[in-house]
């Protein structure tokens, strides 16, 4: 009897579902490095790398822990370029009786495994995948008949399922459920506090792997040469415990604020290891609220950084299953303008989207106010074509998968599912981005102009995009307000912020 049973890059956890039961002697775990998926869109170099240098670190733990794995490289001279295609070269050299797998992350990969069964003459068992702390049938019995999908309150059932942060009559810590309030602190101005990730020197298997990244990879996006990602659970283990001692303290306070030539401030740098499995969310979430109890964190930092993984990391996969594949493809605001091309290199004189796009592609990071208010902000008021904003997503950050990257850019990011996800859209004038940080300070643009040769291109794109939607933001009660304001506002006035607004978005290219 052999089983066989593939792995793939983001199911790196040593307790997988598919594992789960499984006899060592009739199993052969089959990785693949494959050219679907390193091309599917033009990964960050340092994405592609950190993926191949943890699946070949973890292939490693597997054998150690006694498991039999084959090993598919990409730079194999048979390698079949695609999951499906090894798949059947896998059969032919084991001859299975059975394949068990753990559902994907993705209605891509989904829909390619739910033919294996068809395809292949072998029984095939696929499995959800545990590692969440919401299955989809509790995500969707909390979400039928409801008008809004609210997070809040997915949020609440999610603290009442797991225990986090309730007190001894199940009452959440402290007498409320949410403390954002509480987090929305500009930043410090004390930049030697600022606590930096550790870094982790590439072994011979991640120097290997970045070699073979230069060399095919040339053309994607993004540099090598800051590398510095764990690649094994036990280096991830040690981020996990440094955020813990040196940020989560702060984490609540700064959560919100963005510092030049600072990408990483008091966020934790863990969702790469979380999305690939290599660190367990609610064993996170349990280290956290211990160093709480321990009196090492205050109730903000906490409760905030709980909510983002059991409230919103949650909520979000949710949502991208239960919308199902076209999801992709809605437009609920028409933007249909390409998107620039310093998406790519940084190369624009607005500071806030140069540092952050320039941080992007040295780390392959960005916090989330920068994804959200700087680079997403931008793309939502200059009405940039949120499939392109989505792909753009999907290809720069580290962490990026569809399941937790679509929802937040179309959704949450670009209001293109109409506000399913935000019941208003993510979009700012120049004097947000100025009460969170110091870029303004840094910048050719002038944050406090309105209208004019040096007027931030946010404040005329804010009132722009408002003008330009209209007919669909209209009615929304959020808006009320700025809708007003807009429309005490002289003709005159309106003409010359449409005319400035024309003039920036048609000098755009890509
Ligand atoms: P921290 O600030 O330390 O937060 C702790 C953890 O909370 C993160 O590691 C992450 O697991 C979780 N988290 C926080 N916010 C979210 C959220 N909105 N959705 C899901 N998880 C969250 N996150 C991804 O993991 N992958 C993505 O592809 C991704 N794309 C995004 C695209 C846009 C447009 C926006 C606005 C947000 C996106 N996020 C994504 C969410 C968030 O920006 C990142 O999770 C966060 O920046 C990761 O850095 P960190 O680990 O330092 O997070
Ligand atoms: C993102 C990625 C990349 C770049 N390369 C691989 C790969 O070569 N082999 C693999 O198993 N997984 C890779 N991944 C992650 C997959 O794209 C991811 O597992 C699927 O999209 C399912 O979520
Ligand atoms: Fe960004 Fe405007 Fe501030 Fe410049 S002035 S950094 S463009 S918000």
């Amino acid at each position: 009897m052999t089983i066989l049973i593939p792995i793939l890059g983001d199911q790196l956890s040593p307790n997988l579902s598919a594992l789960q039961g499984v006899e060592q002697k009739a199993a052969v775990l089959l990785m693949m490095e494959v050219d679907e998926e390193t091309t599917y869109v033009r990964h960050h170099k340092a994405k592609i790398a950190f993926i191949l240098s943890a699946m070949r670190h973890h292939a490693e733990a597997l054998r150690e822990a006694g498991w039999a794995v084959d090993y598919v490289r990409l730079d194999d001279a048979e390698n079949a370029g695609s999951f499906t295609g090894e798949l059947a070269r896998a059969i032919e050299r084991h001859r299975p009786d059975r394949i068990i797998a753990t559902l994907p992350g993705e209605w891509r990969v989904r829909a390619a495994m739910e033919e294996w069964a068809d395809r292949f003459d072998v029984p095939v068992e696929l499995r959800e995948d545990d590692r969440f702390v919401c299955t989809h049938e509790e995500f969707d019995a909390w979400a039928e008949g409801r008008k809004q999908l609210r997070m809040e309150f997915f949020y609440r059932e999610m603290r009442r399922k797991t225990g986090l942060l309730l007190d001894d009559e199940g009452k959440p810590e402290g007498g409320e459920w949410n403390y954002d309030s509480e987090n929305r602190k500009p930043p410090p101005n004390e930049p030697l506090l600022i606590p930096q990730p550790l870094r982790f020197k590439p072994d011979a298997i991640t120097c290997e792997v970045l070699d073979l990244v230069a060399r095919r990879f040339g053309n994607h996006p993004g540099s090598l040469d800051h590398f510095a990602f764990a690649t094994r659970l036990e280096d991830a283990k040690k981020q996990q415990a440094h955020f813990i001692k040196h940020a989560l303290a702060k984490f609540g306070d700064y959560q919100d604020a963005m510092l030049t030539d600072q990408p990483f401030l008091w966020h934790s740098i863990l969702s790469p290891y979380l999305n690939c499995g290599l660190l367990d969310p609610l064993d996170l979430c349990r280290a956290v609220e211990k160093a709480y109890r321990e009196g090492k964190a205050p109730l903000n930092a906490t409760e905030g950084f709980i909510r983002q993984i059991i409230g919103w990391r949650e909520y979000v996969r949710g949502i991208y299953w239960r919308e199902g594949p076209d999801y992709a493809t809605r437009n609920a605001l028409n933007a249909t303008r390409p998107l620039p091309g310093f998406y790519y290199d940084g190369q624009t004189d607005m500071h806030c989207l140069k540092q952050a796009i320039g941080q992007t592609m040295d780390h392959a990071y960005a916090h989330h106010i920068q994804r959200l208010m700087i680079t997403g902000n931008f793309a939502l008021v200059a009405g940039i074509d949120p499939h392109a904003v989505h792909t753009w997503y999907l290809e720069v950050y580290a962490d990026a998968y569809e399941w937790v990257e679509l929802p937040n850019t179309l959704g949450m990011s670009q209001f293109a599912d109409g506000g399913l996800l935000a019941s208003k859209p993510y979009a700012s004038s120049g004097n947000y981005i100025n009460s969170m940080s110091d870029y303004c300070g840094h910048c050719r643009y002038d944050v406090k102009a309105k209208t004019g040769a040096r007027a931030c291109p946010f404040n005329l794109l804010y009132w722009d995009f408002l003008d330009r939607n209209e007919e669909v933001l209209g009615k929304n009660q959020r808006l009320a307000m700025p809708y007003r304001n807009w429309a005490k506002r002289a003709d005159k006035d309106k003409q010359t912020i449409r005319t400035d607004a024309k003039r920036f978005l048609d000098q755009l290219t890509r």
